[in-house]
């Protein structure tokens, strides 16, 4: 994974909204490949392990019960500079402070469902893409 590869969740609002083509599309045209997709739906428990470093803050209960409330898309990514070139594609994690054009401008309702998730060093985009997928999965 050294240095060219980060992990993504479309979340269950963006799914529901029917954003998943318009994404996708997005993470294509600003040069990402796709290594790994697929659809899927977290249990309380496995959202819960995902954001487990957030475990202490005030938000962590809502955001486990939305990310497991509805399915979502994973996917591994490659680009140069994966992790800080797809935050920036992203934008930042309060939709009202993304940059204009940036997923989270688009496509995100709130700070707390903001469409994506995006992984934020390349240790956990590792830790996040295992997360998900065997190796088998990874093309
Ligand atoms: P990001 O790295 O941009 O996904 O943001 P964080 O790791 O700080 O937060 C992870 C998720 O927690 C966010 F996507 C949404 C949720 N969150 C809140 O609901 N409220 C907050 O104040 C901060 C984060």
């Amino acid at each position: 994974m050294a240095g060219n590869r980060t992990f993504t969740m479309i979340k269950p609002g963006a799914v529901k909204a029917g954003h998943i083509g318009a994404i996708l599309a997005h993470i294509n045209k600003a040069g990402f490949r796709i290594v790994a997709l697929k659809l899927t739906q977290l249990s309380k428990e496995k959202a819960g392990e995902f954001y487990a470093v957030h475990k202490e803050r005030p938000f962590y209960g809502e955001l486990v019960d939305f990310m497991s409330s509805g399915p979502i898309v994973a996917a591994i990514l490659e680009k140069e500079n994966a992790v800080a070139d797809f935050r920036t594609t992203i934008g930042a994690t309060n939709p009202s402070e993304a940059e204009a054009g940036t997923i989270r401008a688009l496509y995100a309702k709130s700070i707390g469902e903001n469409a994506v998730h995006g992984s934020d060093s390349d240790e956990n985009a590792a830790i996040e893409g295992n997360f998900h997928f065997a190796a088998t999965e990874m093309c």
